[in-house]
This record gives structure tokens, C-alpha cells and sequence, in this order.
């Protein structure tokens, strides 16, 4: 099966992470494609790849899966585990990406995916309100299981969670100590590691995202 994964740039693009660490977990070949964000003609060639115009995208043999969420799946019927084991855990881990998928509207506008950011200036107020409710979650799952990750073993619902990770650390957001851990623990995964040293390695910038909340 050749599998090509369409992605936003390293640094900034956190919906290209999600599937990107999904894929990675799965430890089948695939191939990334960067396409600079925010350049002339971008959306042009996001169009030719989705609907939507947007990225992440995975080519399946020339079947193209738009997506993260989508891609994420896709992922898990071919490879067991990647949701919780646990019918219950399975049901939660699925509601609570999904909240990931579509909410925390004011978190990602304020603080955008900027992983070569580091700031603890003021936040807005909206952006304080979505942090404290994903920090309540965390703190809710992490008492309930034993970890490191939110329903013990690494899961989809880790990968959507990372770029929302990287947001704590680049603006300095309040978390609690058990957040913190779990923070910490997203952060020196091998993979996402991986990730993070191509973001270093990478040169394009999104001077509007750089922009958003600078100090
Ligand atoms: N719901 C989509 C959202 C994808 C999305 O918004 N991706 C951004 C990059 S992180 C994008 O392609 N933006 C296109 C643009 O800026 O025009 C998903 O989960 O894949």
C-alpha cells in the first residue's frame, strides 16, 4: 500500500501533526509532502488535493482521505489499538478528540501551533477559559487511569492532543501538576520529537501566526 501524507508546514501546521504522529505509531512507510502555507497559489494546489482546500490529506494508492480526524480512522481499522482497548475508554477517548476536532475555538486562535515560540506574556481571557477546561479534562482522564497518556497506553486521542500540548509550552499557559506531567510526556515522545526537529530544520515562516499574541 503506498501511502502519501499531504501536510502544513512543521512549525505551524497542528492538524498535519495529529495524523502525522498517528502514522508514525503505526510504523508502516509513508511518505510526508510539505506544502508551504500562506505563499501564492497555495490554495490552488490544496484544492487539487480536497474540497476543503486544506491539509492534512493522505493518499491511499491515488484514493485521497481529506481530514485528520478521517485520516485518524482510517488508520485504526488498519491497525489495532490505536484506540483504548476498553469499550468504555474507547467511547470516552472518541468524544473527547472529537471536542478536540471541532471546539476550544478562542485556545487555537489565540494561542496558534507555533512551536518555535516561547512566551508567557498575558493571554486573553477566552483563551485562559478554553486552557482551564482542556486542563480540567486532562486532570479528569489522568485521575481516572493510571498513564502516562490519557487512557494509559498511547492513543489517538494523545495525538490530538499534542499540538494543544506544544500550546501550553509556547505561551506559557496555567496547568496543573498532573498536566504538567502529562505535558512533559507528549513532549519527549520520540516522534514528536521527530516532528519537532523538522519544524526547527524548516525556514518558511507565517508571519500572521507569529503574529498572534506576540510579546
Ligand atoms: N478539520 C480539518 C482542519 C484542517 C485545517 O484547517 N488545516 C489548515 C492547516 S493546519 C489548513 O489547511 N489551512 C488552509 C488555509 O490556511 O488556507 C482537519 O481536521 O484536518
Amino acid at each position: 500500500m503506498a501511502l502519501t501524507l499531504f501536510i502544513g508546514n512543521y512549525t505551524y501546521s497542528s492538524w498535519s501533526l495529529r495524523p502525522w504522529l498517528v502514522l508514525r505509531k503505526m510504523d508502516v512507510p509513508f511518505q510526508s509532502v510539505v506544502i508551504d502555507l500562506d505563499v501564492p497559489g497555495y490554495k490552488d494546489r490544496l484544492l487539487e488535493l480536497s474540497p476543503a482546500g486544506t491539509v492534512p490529506v493522505l493518499d491511499v494508492n491515488g484514493e485521497r482521505i481529506p481530514d485528520s480526524l478521517a485520516i485518524a480512522e482510517f488508520c485504526a481499522q488498519m491497525v489495532p489499538n490505536l484506540w483504548p482497548k476498553d469499550e468504555a475508554d474507547k467511547v470516552e477517548a472518541r468524544r473527547v478528540t472529537q471536542r478536540m476536532h471541532e471546539g476550544f475555538e478562542a485556545l487555537r486562535r489565540e494561542a496558534p501551533m507555533n512551536l518555535k515560540r516561547r512566551t508567557d506574556g498575558r493571554m486573553p481571557e477566552s483563551c485562559l477559559k478554553d486552557a482551564a477546561q482542556v486542563v480540567e479534562m486532562w486532570d479528569d482522564l489522568l485521575s481516572r487511569h493510571d498513564g502516562p497518556y490519557l487512557f494509559d497506553e498511547w492513543s489517538i486521542a494523545d495525538a490530538f492532543y499534542t499540538p494543544v500540548a506544544t500550546r501550553f509550552e509556547s505561551y506559557g499557559l496555567p496547568r496543573s501538576r498532573r498536566s504538567d506531567t502529562y505535558i512533559s510526556e507528549l513532549m519527549s515522545d520520540e516522534h514528536f520529537q521527530e516532528w519537532e526537529a523538522l519544524a526547527f530544520a524548516e525556514t518558511h515562516v507565517l508571519p500572521e501566526t507569529d503574529a498572534v499574541n506576540a510579546p
